[in-house]
């Protein structure tokens, strides 16, 4: 898929779901700073688009971007900032949930996590979160281009494991030299491309074989 269009619409002020303007959504979950931003960036070839920062705690409220005027990408605030007070925690805990839970237009969730980590108790926290909501998932392993390929070899089978995934469900990912960015492309194409509703029987009789 090409994405030859991207634009910021609006972010989300109150705490609840995004009301959707019947075209599905993608939305970018996982810790702060671990690049949810950046990967919007990256997947629509926009380093303008989403505002970034090497400082955790950038994404304060939940961002929509319209992309190819059919689908959109969700940025979410980051949860486990150890350091933001109490109240804007449990704010942007509110913003997410809010989101997540009656989004009806949401088809799947990008969950990212540090290539170079085992995911956190809030990771393991989120994907059970998602599994328990039927949400769809799909875990993005991202900063790649940190880890040498035998590294990377070594730090998928402990994200499975605490996960509790499949090594091919995992996307390796990186922002910065573009690694996995066509298979998530390709993933958000066949998430597109997906029915979510059964077919509508075809209007009349029909047609009787030839005999
Ligand atoms: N090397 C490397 N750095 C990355 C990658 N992705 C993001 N970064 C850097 O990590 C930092 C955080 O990236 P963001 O995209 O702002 O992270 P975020 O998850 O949106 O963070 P919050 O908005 O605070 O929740 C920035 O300094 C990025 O440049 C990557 O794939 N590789
Ligand atoms: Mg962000």
């Amino acid at each position: 898929m090409t994405i030859n269009k991207s634009k910021f619409v609006a972010s989300l002020s109150g705490f609840g779901p995004f009301p959707g303007q019947g075209m599905p959504e993608i939305a970018m979950a996982g810790k702060s700073n671990v690049g949810k931003s950046s990967l919007i960036n990256n997947l629509t070839g926009n380093s303008h688009l989403a505002r970034t920062s090497a400082e955790p705690g950038k994404t304060r409220l939940v961002n929509l971007y319209r992309i190819n005027e059919a689908f959109f990408l969700v940025d979410l605030p980051g949860y486990g900032f150890a350091r933001a007070p109490k109240q804007e925690k449990q704010k942007w805990a509110a913003m997410i949930e809010g989101y997540l839970r009656g989004s009806e237009h949401l088809r799947r969730v990008f969950q990212l996590v540090d290539i170079r980590h085992a995911p956190t108790e809030d990771d393991q926290l989120m994907v059970e979160y998602l599994r328990h909501y039927g949400i769809p998932f799909t875990v993005v392993a991202t900063k790649a281009d940190k880890l040498s390929k035998a590294q990377r070899g070594r730090s998928i089978p402990v994200i499975c494991r605490t996960l509790g995934v499949q090594p091919w469900e995992v996307m390796v990912h990186s922002s910065k030299d573009g690694t996995g960015r066509d298979r998530l492309l390709e993933l958000i194409e066949g998430e597109l491309n997906e029915k979510t509703e059964p077919a509508e029987p075809e209007a009349g009789t029909p047609e009787q074989p030839d005999i």
